[in-house]
């Protein structure tokens, strides 16, 4: 290493930036969503309005009938395979909620809009 390489690399470690305070997926807010013996967890998610947002679904129990979900105004069924995340995208409303459950309407849960 040179003499001169040196402080090229305390610039750059400089630019480490510190992590977002919620991941991402191309700019749209990931909430976790579980699905164990009781259902969805949580059962109502937070989310700002007008906003693309991101459920990630993560399926921990193997005999749950939610092994998939359906998600207000949106005509395809996802499959929630066991322990493998699932990104199902949304856009919040201006207000309101949008729910989401298991294909029989059992388990229910929402993303409700909340502040601006
Ligand atoms: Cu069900």
């Amino acid at each position: 290493m040179t003499r001169w390489m040196l402080p090229l690399l305390a610039v750059l470690a400089c630019k480490a930036s510190p992590p977002p305070q919620r991941p991402t997926s191309g700019g749209a807010p990931i909430y976790e969503v579980s699905v164990t013996e009781k259902g969805f967890e949580p059962v109502r998610i937070e989310v700002p309005p007008e906003r693309e947002v991101v459920l990630r679904f993560t399926r921990k129990v193997a005999e749950t009938c939610a092994d998939a979900v359906v998600v207000q105004g949106d005509p395809v069924k996802h499959m929630l395979p066991q322990d493998k995340p699932i990104e199902v995208r949304l856009m919040a409303p201006k207000t309101g909620q949008v729910r989401f459950a298991c294909p029989m309407d059992m388990y229910r849960a929402a993303i409700v809009v909340t502040g601006g």
